[in-house]
Parts: C-alpha cells; sequence; structure tokens
C-alpha cells in the first residue's frame, strides 16, 4: 500500500503520550509508510490573509503534520453548528437537541470544500487516505468533485442512528450520499452498520454484492464495523508507571474503608450524568448498607463550552450531585465527589485501579474508551466490576460486564448492589474474559484490519467516478 494520509477535525502530534491510544496507533502507521496527518489547526483568524487561511506544516519524525487555520465565522458554522449542534445530537439521537439552522450545513461543506482543495495539492497519486469522524462526512466527495481517484477510506466514531432518525435531518440524503463517495465505510458496531445498510438500500436503492460489498449511486462501496479498542499494553504500563502508583496508593489509603465507585467522561450529555447521579442516589435509598460504605467520584472534563446544550446539562449535574450530598452526606461522609475538570492522563489508571466499580453509562456513544481503560488497569487478582450501559457500542463485546439500562434507575441501583457485592471468583472471571476482548481487540487491530480491507479494495474495481 502506498503512502498513507490521515485526515481528521483536529491534528495530534503523535509523539506525544498526553496525545492518547488513538494519536499513538495512527501516528505508528503513518510513522511506516512516512505519512501525511491533515486537518484543523485548532486556531481561528478573524479574517484570512490574502484568499486562504494559513497553513502549518511540521515534522514529527517521518510523519508531516499539516494544518489549515479556520476562520471565525466557519468555525461558527462548520464546527459548532453543524458538527456539534446538528450531527452530534442528531447522531446520538437527540433530535429534541439539533438546531437546523439553513446557515450551518452552508458552512459545513464549504469548509469541506476547502480542506479538499488544500488536501489535493499535498496528494501523491499512490496515497491512501483515511478520514476520521463526522466532522468531515463529505470530504470524499469533494475530493472526488475535483478529479481525485485515489483510495479513500472513512470512520465514524460516534454512533449512526437508524433510517427514520437520520431522515429529520434536512439534506441528510447530501450528506449519506457523500458517505458512499468512500471506498470503504467503517462503524463501531453492528447496530451502527445495519442502520447504513438499512438506510442505502431504503432511501438509495442500494444492491448488496458480496460480503460487505455494495453497488450504489454507480459505484461499488465496502461496509464494515471495526470497534475501536485501546493500546492495552501501553495502558498497563501508564498503570505500572510511579505517577499512576502514587494515586492508586492516595486513594487505596483515603478509601481504605469504603468502596469506590468512579465516573471519568467528558461532560457531554451523551454520557447520560444526570441518569448516573440518579441511579446513584437510588442505591442509597433502597440499599442502607451502602451509605457510608460507598462513595462515588465523578470526574467530568469541560468539553464544548460554547455549545448551549452543555451547559444545562452541566447545572442539571451540579443540582443533583449538591442535592444528594445535602440528603444523605454525613459530617465524615460525602457520598458523591464530583470534580469538573479532567485528570492527568498518567494518574487516570491509578484511580481506576483503586475503585471497585466503574460506571459506565452512555445515552448512546460510539464505543466508549473508559469502559476498556478501566478493565486494562485492573489488577487481575483482585478487580473491579464494569458496570456498563447497553447503549454504548463497546457492549456489543463486553458481555461479562453488569449490562444496564442507564434510563432505568431501579434497574441500574440494583445492578450497582450487585457490582458492590461481587464475591472475589466471579470479579475474577469475568474480568479474564473482559481484558482478553480488549487485547484481540485493541486500537492495533483496529488500525491494521481498517487498512487491510481498504487494501483489498483497491485491487478491485470501484466504478465509475464520483459525479
Ligand atoms: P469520546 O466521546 O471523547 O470519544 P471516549 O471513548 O470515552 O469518549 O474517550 C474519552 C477519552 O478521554 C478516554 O481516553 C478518557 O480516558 C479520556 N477522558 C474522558 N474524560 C476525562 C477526564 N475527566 N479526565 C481525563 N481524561 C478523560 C469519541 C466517541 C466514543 C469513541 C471515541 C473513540 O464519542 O464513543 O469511543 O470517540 O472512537
Amino acid at each position: 500500500m502506498g503512502r498513507l494520509v490521515v485526515v481528521s477535525n483536529r491534528v495530534a502530534d503523535p509523539r506525544k503520550t498526553a496525545a492518547g491510544g488513538l494519536a499513538v496507533a495512527l501516528g505508528e502507521v503513518l510513522n511506516d509508510s512516512g505519512g501525511l496527518w491533515f486537518g484543523w489547526s485548532g486556531k481561528l483568524v478573524e479574517e484570512p490573509v490574502g484568499t486562504e487561511t494559513q497553513m502549518h506544516v511540521h515534522h514529527a519524525g517521518p510523519v508531516t503534520l499539516a494544518t489549515v487555520d479556520l476562520t471565525r465565522e466557519d468555525y461558527d458554522a462548520y464546527y459548532v453548528g453543524y458538527s456539534n449542534g446538528v450531527l452530534w445530537p442528531v447522531f446520538h439521537y437527540r433530535l429534541d437537541l439539533a438546531d437546523f439552522d439553513a446557515g450551518y450545513i452552508e458552512g459545513y461543506r464549504r469548509v469541506n470544500q476547502m480542506f479538499a482543495r488544500r488536501l489535493l495539492a499535498m496528494l501523491q497519486p499512490d496515497d491512501v487516505i483515511w478520514v476520521q469522524d463526522y466532522h468531515l462526512i463529505p470530504l470524499a466527495a469533494e475530493l472526488r468533485s475535483l478529479g481525485c481517484t485515489q483510495r479513500i477510506g472513512y470512520f465514524l466514531h460516534i454512533p449512526l442512528p437508524p433510517p427514520l432518525i437520520l431522515a429529520a435531518i434536512p439534506g441528510h440524503d447530501w450528506l449519506m450520499k457523500g458517505l458512499c463517495a468512500y471506498d470503504l465505510v467503517g462503524f463501531q458496531s453492528n447496530a451502527d452498520l445495519d442502520h447504513f445498510c438499512r438506510y442505502i438500500q431504503d432511501e438509495a436503492h442500494a444492491q448488496p454484492a458480496g460480503e460487505g460489498r455494495w453497488r450504489v449511486f454507480n459505484r461499488f462501496i465496502h461496509a464494515a464495523a471495526f470497534p475501536i479498542g485501546i493500546d492495552v499494553g501501553e495502558f498497563r504500563a501508564l498503570t505500572a508507571a510511579p505517577e499512576a502508583q502514587e494515586m492508586y496508593q492516595r486513594m487505596s489509603r483515603e478509601y481504605s474503608r469504603r468502596k469506590l465507585l468512579v465516573g471519568v467522561d467528558r461532560l457531554d450529555y451523551s454520557k447520560g450524568l444526570p441518569q448516573r447521579m440518579r441511579a446513584f442516589r437510588e442505591l442509597l435509598a433502597r440499599y442502607p448498607e451502602t451509605r457510608q460504605s460507598a462513595t462515588l467520584i465523578q470526574i467530568a472534563s469541560p468539553s464544548r463550552e460554547d455549545v448551549s446544550a452543555y451547559t444545562d446539562i452541566l447545572h442539571e449535574l451540579e443540582s443533583l450531585c449538591g442535592s444528594i450530598n445535602g440528603n444523605y452526606g454525613e459530617l465524615d461522609w460525602m457520598p458523591v465527589r464530583y470534580m469538573h475538570r479532567t485528570v492527568a492522563r498518567a494518574r487516570l489508571p491509578g484511580l481506576y485501579r483503586a475503585s471497585r466499580v466503574a460506571l459506565v453509562t452512555p445515552l448512546r456513544d460510539g464505543m466508549n474508551l473508559v469502559c476498556k481503560e478501566f478493565i486494562a488497569a485492573q489488577n487481575p487478582e483482585d478487580p473491579g466490576v464494569l458496570v456498563l450501559s447497553r447503549f454504548a457500542g463497546a457492549a456489543e463485546q463486553l458481555k461479562e460486564a453488569l449490562l444496564v439500562n442507564p434510563y432505568d434507575s431501579e434497574g441500574t441501583a440494583a445492578a450497582i448492589h450487585l457490582a458492590l457485592q461481587m464475591p472475589l471468583e466471579e470479579r475474577r472471571e469475568r474480568h479474564k474474559a473482559l481484558l482478553a476482548t480488549i487485547r484481540r481487540t485493541d486500537v492495533h487491530w483496529w488500525c491494521d484490519s481498517f487498512l487491510d480491507l481498504l487494501g483489498q479494495a483497491e485491487a478491485e474495481e470501484s466504478g465509475t467516478p464520483w459525479l
């Protein structure tokens, strides 16, 4: 296969450990092929100097990082407006939170056209392009309309809802036709894949053309599920490193008489944080023995504070935590410790390892990597228990977790109670199976299996070029 070109909204320097598993895994394959990573610089300018905004090119070893600035107007429409005000809520089944302002879709298209134009100038004939996530769905169609014939793959990190939810987006046909300009489209789960296949059959008369292959809009595409993973080896090494060890010891000392429950999320309405608090309140109400003996640490990192739905969820969460502590707290015990901040990546594994139970209860999540990190950080001799929402993509794989419906606070409280009381032997058995699964499908497997299939698609006739 030729040089790899990764395109994503943001570009991370893969040599920095804070970048996380995905950036590191992509960095490795980019390294091997002397690849290019292209995206937004994170910088905003009021007006471009000349006709285009500035391009920044850096070298990280053999990898080239190329980024472009955005104007504020483009950022407001493309990023805040369409990506996070329309696609994020609708793809997480929240039509009620979507803001279908007509100007947003124009800005989204304009930025994708600008990305296509500027990327095209950097492409080589045998490049293989891999586009990431919902910000860039129309990128391949824009590239194709400029004459790009290179292989292009796409991976959606968030869920894809059923056809009738997608159909609520004005311009959904344009958006979904854009997905069909790729050679391979990857999803997190079989449920998402099934929604895509149903959509293209119902709305675009797609014809099956063999294993995962479709004929649609007069060309062939592949569609498949590639559940993303973490770098289990790297995460276990991080767990053994001094910063995580220090965190682990501090937490174990502080909570030696109590069982610790942990939640770690971006503060996002998809993560089900108020529902989680209600389930925890239900636990304290229904199982009085958990009072004084269990503490929930909830860390919610600030996220997208320029989108109004995010400030609403912040206030709801603060008020729930306050009322639980007010109603159930004692002079020497507070049921919830809530922090609105990010924990350093190097310390996170220590917190996971000191916790008896992880609460990963999103209302919808493409995959969710926190639950995989929690599993990786556990001591296999005395592991904690994962309480996982059935609506996280990860639930398709992690069958040995305690699966819950986060909308059902009584049922979730009962599962948390079970988790707190689970005997050691059962905890070990469940953890062993979960660890084997996340090892088998780690982030390197994800990268390799996607690129292998994209490589196979290369050998085939894709049909007529995009019109
Ligand atoms: P996210 O919605 O960001 O990702 P997730 O998969 O859980 O969700 O990844 C979050 C990452 O950020 C994890 O590595 C976690 O450790 C870290 N993180 C979260 N909160 C933190 C905090 N308070 N402090 C420190 N670190 C924190 C999107 C999709 C997911 C999909 C991923 C990858 O929404 O469904 O799993 O992409 O494809």
